[in-house]
Parts: structure tokens; C-alpha cells; sequence
């Protein structure tokens, strides 16, 4: 068979489609992907021989399960719990668990897919899985958290090990459930291993785990910048979101310099036209993490500021934005808003929060922008080494972590960098292009070596 012989992109994404009815957001993630590579395989016969990309986005397998709760009033509940664990060819399944009421199984295939070419590009031996539950954790009791998590559990602890499958958290789990699932399996299964990533450090957990997501889509922001001979110090950042990866992002901007004039929710967005400094964030911190209130109730506390309900901040003039909340947070209009106002640059990080249209603009505006399977990939690079300070019985420095994870970032963007300079229309860097590609080769290539399995 001859390399003309083989299926064309649009072809491809026909049995996708077919193959995955309904899966929305599956789909999309896929046809990103598949658009790079396809172009990248056409004269490289042996991964068109062996399926390799169609092997890819057909997970190796999906859990579903049950998961029977009682809520504080003594009333039965009825969830559905997942894992994904979508490939295994460079290491253990490692991803998120995801709790949120739009969990679903087309969203959770998505995020395992992506997670596999993230892992990829951190250089760590990492497969890519996700779970979660469409459990809705808001206004739940501290004691009914605990119950689903470790009902959760009592079914997954079949299907993950520290060598096997090694969840952490994303939306909806935090250090609080990952203790509760955490001493569940010790529990069941009676051994102490490092079957979860972000646990507490009193246990097991790494220093900068919590901070790496964020951090880490700031440093690639960074990166992109000094390309430029450019830097964050001075720079305005809009910001979307208000939990761990939004955070910790708007942390480190202002740490760089930078200054942080919007944060959001699933309400809607504040506008801080002072800038946000850390005392202001660790209020939104408390709010969203401890108190788990309103957002809104930011105003009152800091004067200046606005609450728009039912709003995204793409509005709002900015050097730079870091999309940090969900997926398709971000579509073609507040795309064509934020190059309008002038922004430079874009790090995602959230998992793919714009949409194929928002790219399209992007990659048309030539602007820098980084996709979150390159750029919020810190996250899983330092649940990696929580894993391998695991293996080894032993805990790094905050130092050590810290260059570590700067490090990482830093060899992500060159790789990303590598396959995409001069890949945009204007002959600017397509770091989506370069992730896509690097993240495929390494996989692509273990893959060959096994043979057809
Ligand atoms: P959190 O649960 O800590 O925070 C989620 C934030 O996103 C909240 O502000 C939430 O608002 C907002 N949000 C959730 N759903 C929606 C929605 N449908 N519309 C608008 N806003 C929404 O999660 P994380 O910060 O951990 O995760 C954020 C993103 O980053 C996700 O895409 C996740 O997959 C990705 N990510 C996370 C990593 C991690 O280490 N935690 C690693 C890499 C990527 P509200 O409070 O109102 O629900
Ligand atoms: O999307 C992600 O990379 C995460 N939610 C973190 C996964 C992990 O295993 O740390």
C-alpha cells in the first residue's frame, strides 16, 4: 500500500465520528490533534501501517460504575463514576479525577486523550488516563464529600496501583478529596503506596504540587515572551477562573511583574482595575477553597473593583491571557475580542478552554499561543515526581521542585518549539503544531516496538 492509499484526514475523522456518536467534545479534541498529525505522518509510512493514531484515540479501556452515596439527610444517591485510561505505551495511566455534574463520558475521553500527549511532552514516563464522577461537590457537606469519595473509591481501587493507573485531582478535587480517596484505598487494600498524586504532604505528597499547574502555564507564558525578547513584568493579564489553576497563575503573574485584573467562575467575572495583588488573591483563595462562597462578594471586600454576572472576561483589554476555568470557555468572538484589544499571548490553562474557531483566530492573528497540553502540563509533570519521591521513599526540597518544574516548562516550550517554528501564517512559532507533533512521536514510536497489541 502506498501512502496516497491511506485515508485522508476528513476520511479519518468520518469513523471517529462514527465510532463516537454524540462524544462532542471527544471529537473535537481529536480532529486538533489529527489535523497536525496527519499532516506530519503523510510521507511516514510505518505509523499509517500500524494505525498508530487510530490506536491512540481508542482508549485501551473504559471503567463505568456505579456509585451509591447517602446524602445527610439519610436519602440514597446515585452517581456514575469513570477512568479512562486511555494509553499505557510510555508509562502507568496518570490523570485527574474530575467531579462535576457535566461529567460525562465523551468529556472525560477527551481529557484522557489529551493527557496522553501531555505526558508525553513533560519527558516523564507517563501514560494518559482521566476519571471522575458527574457528582456535584457544591453545597455538599464536608461528611457527604467524604462518603462519595470513598464509596468512589471502594469500586476504583480495582483498576489503579502505583505502577497500574495513578489519578489526582482537576475540577471539583482538591487535597480534601484526594485524602478521603486516598485513605479509603490504604484502607481496602491495606497498603501505603503512591497510588494518588497531590496528597498532603504529611503523607507522601510533594512540595509545589499544588502551585505547578499554575505556575507552570506562567512560565510557558514566559517562555513564549522571551522569545520575543519580551517578559511579563508590566504586562496586564486577564485571567479566567478562581480555583487552583487560576490562582496560582495569577500568583505568579504578579510575582513576574505582572498584573492580574480579572479572575471568574461559573457566575460570571471580577474586573479589578487596581490589579489584584497576593492579599487579594489569597481572599479569593479562602473564599472559593475555604469559605466556598461567592465570588461576587470580592467588591465589597476591595473597593474599585466590578462583578459581572453571566460574563466572560475576554472583554476586558489585556497584554495577555491565561484561560484557566474549563474546556470551551473561549469561543471564536471572545477570541476575535482579546486580539482586537491588543493581546500578545495566550497560555491555556485549563484543558482546551478555546474552541477549534478561537484557534483559528489566534493562529490567523499570529499571536503567541500556547495550547494547555504543553502549557498547563506542570501540574502532571510534578505529580510525576511525587511518584518517583514515592518510588524512592525520599522528599525533594521546595528548591529543588521549583527548578524542576522550571526546567520542565522550559524543555516543553523548546520541544513544542522545535516542530512549530515558522509553522504560522505569518511565520510566527505554532506551539499547537509542535505540541501535538512531539507529544505524537514519543508515543508513536513506543507503540511500533510493541508490535500490534
Ligand atoms: P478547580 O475546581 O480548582 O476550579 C475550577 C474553576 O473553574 C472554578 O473557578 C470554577 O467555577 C470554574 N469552572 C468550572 N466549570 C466551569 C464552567 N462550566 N464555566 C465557567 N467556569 C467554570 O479546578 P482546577 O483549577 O484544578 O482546574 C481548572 C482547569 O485546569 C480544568 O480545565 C482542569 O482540567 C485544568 N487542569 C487542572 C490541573 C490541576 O493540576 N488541577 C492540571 C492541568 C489542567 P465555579 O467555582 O463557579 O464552579
Ligand atoms: O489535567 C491535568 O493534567 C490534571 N488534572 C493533573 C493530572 C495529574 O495527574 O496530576
Amino acid at each position: 500500500m502506498s501512502v496516497s492509499d491511506h485515508v485522508d484526514l476528513e476520511q479519518f475523522m468520518v469513523g471517529v465520528e462514527k465510532r463516537n456518536p454524540g462524544e462532542t467534545e471527544f471529537i473535537q479534541a481529536v480532529r486538533e490533534v489529527s489535523e497536525d498529525v496527519f499532516e506530519y505522518i503523510a510521507d511516514k509510512e510505518k505509523y499509517h501501517q500500524h494505525q498508530i493514531l487510530r490506536r491512540i484515540a481508542e482508549p485501551d479501556r473504559i471503567v463505568s460504575f456505579r456509585v451509591c452515596w447517602e446524602d445527610d439527610n439519610g436519602n440514597i444517591r446515585v452517581q456514575r463514576g469513570y477512568r479512562v485510561q486511555n494509553n499505557n505505551a510510555i508509562g502507568p495511566y496518570k490523570g485527574g479525577l474530575r467531579f462535576h455534574q457535566s461529567v460525562n463520558q465523551s468529556i472525560l475521553k477527551f481529557l484522557a486523550f489529551e493527557q496522553t500527549f501531555k505526558n508525553s511532552l513533560t519527558g516523564l514516563p507517563m501514560g494518559g488516563g482521566k476519571g471522575g464522577s458527574n457528582f456535584n461537590p457544591k453545597g455538599k457537606s464536608d461528611n457527604e464529600i467524604m462518603r462519595f469519595c470513598q464509596s468512589f473509591m471502594t469500586e476504583l481501587y480495582r483498576h489503579v496501583g502505583e505502577d497500574t493507573d495513578v489519578p489526582a485531582g482537576d475540577i471539583g478535587v482538591g487535597a480534601r478529596e484526594i485524602g478521603y480517596m486516598f485513605g479509603q484505598y490504604k484502607r481496602i487494600t491495606n497498603r501505603f503506596t503512591g497510588v494518588l498524586t497531590g496528597k498532603g504532604l504529611e503523607y507522601g505528597g510533594s512540595l509545589v504540587r499544588t502551585e505547578a499547574t499554575g505556575y507552570g502555564a506562567v512560565y510557558f507564558m514566559q517562555n513564549m515572551l522571551e522569545t520575543q525578547g519580551d517578559s511579563i513584568e508590566g504586562k496586564t493579564a486577564v485571567i479566567s477562573g478562581s480555583g487552583n489553576v487560576a490562582t496560582h497563575a495569577a500568583e505568579k503573574v504578579v510575582q513576574l511583574g505582572g498584573k492580574v485584573l480579572t479572575l471568574s467562575d461559573s457566575k460570571g467575572y471580577l474586573h479589578d482595575p487596581a490589579g489584584m495583588d497576593q492579599d487579594k488573591i489569597d481572599w479569593i483563595k479562602n473564599q472559593k477553597g475555604v469559605v466556598r462562597g461567592s465570588l461576587a462578594d470580592y467588591t465589597a471586600a476591595f473597593a474599585g473593583s466590578s462583578w459581572h454576572e453571566g460574563e466572560t472576561p475576554w472583554g476586558v483589554a489585556c497584554d495577555i491571557a491565561l484561560p484557566c476555568a474549563t474546556q470551551n470557555e473561549m469561543d471564536q468572538a471572545g477570541a476575535e475580542l482579546l486580539v482586537a484589544n491588543g493581546c500578545i499571548a495566550v497560555s491555556e490553562g485549563a484543558n482546551m478552554p478555546v474552541n477549534l474557531d478561537g484557534v483559528k483566530v489566534f493562529k490567523a492573528a499570529g499571536i503567541l499561543y500556547a495550547p494547555g497540553k504543553a502549557s498547563n502540563a506542570g501540574g502532571v509533570a510534578v505529580s510525576g515526581l511525587e511518584m518517583s519521591q514515592n518510588s524512592g521513599r525520599v522528599s525533594w526540597s521546595e528548591e529543588q521542585l521549583q527548578d524542576h518544574l522550571r526546567s520542565i516548562m522550559k524543555e516543553i516550550h523548546d520541544t513544542c518549539a522545535t516542530y512549530g517554528a515558522g509553522r504560522l501564517p505569518n511565520g510566527g512559532c505554532d506551539y499547537v503544531k509542535g505540541a501535538n507533533i512531539a507529544g505524537f512521536v514519543k508515543v508513536a514510536d513506543a507503540m511500533l516496538a510493541f508490535g500490534v497489541v
